[in-house]
């Protein structure tokens, strides 16, 4: 018992050391002093963060401007343009409307030229400036949409002058038949 619980009292140092390599048939690879390939443990593998991402299913690019919104949405090689007008609570079903599919990887591009703006869908828990002077191509996110169907109000939550309140949108959450659809109707015709 005395043998056993020295063993037990050992340095995990000393252990590891006191181990031969089982694993690889060359010895070239213990030379360094952090080795432990006695551990039979597999080569490192790549770190998460260095595997490429896939590729957004969709892109949205959002233009904000005083006092609307202008959506350029590309997805499977299609376009489809939606440019918006002002319009009060009363007419939000007149607002313009963003058409995507549920539960898919969107990314968006945020642009303005004018003032700071910033979008915001409350139900998606996310909202960003779009800031004149830095490009959609440095200020965007991606989100997965969520996976329930509907019609989801949108608003600017910057105060950029005296029609922001009247900056409504929506975003339509369609299946994704119904949003290949929309894409082929509505590609080259800006509502
Ligand atoms: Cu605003």
């Amino acid at each position: 018992m005395s043998s056993t619980a020295g063993a037990r009292t050992r340095p995990s140092s000393l252990r590891r050391s006191a181990t031969t390599c089982r694993s690889r048939s060359s010895t070239r690879s213990c030379r360094s002093s952090w080795c432990r390939c006695s551990s039979s443990s597999p080569p490192a593998t790549r770190p998460r963060s260095s595997r490429p991402r896939p590729a957004p299913a969709v892109t949205v690019h959002v233009e904000g401007f005083q006092w609307s919104w202008r959506f350029t949405t590309d997805a499977g090689g299609k376009t489809a343009k939606v440019v918006g007008m002002p319009v009060s609570d009363y007419q939000a079903a007149q607002a313009p409307e963003l058409v995507l599919p549920v539960n898919t990887q969107v990314q968006f591009k945020l642009d303005a030229d004018d003032v700071i703006h910033s979008f915001w869908v409350p139900a998606f828990m996310f909202k960003r400036d779009v800031i004149p002077g830095i490009s959609g191509e440095k200020n965007k996110f991606e989100i997965t949409t969520l996976n329930k169907p509907g019609t989801y109000a949108g608003r600017c939550a910057e105060l950029c002058g005296v029609d922001h309140s009247r900056m409504l949108f929506r975003v339509k959450l369609v299946s994704q038949a119904e949003f290949d659809q929309y894409m082929t109707t509505q590609a080259g015709s800006p509502q």
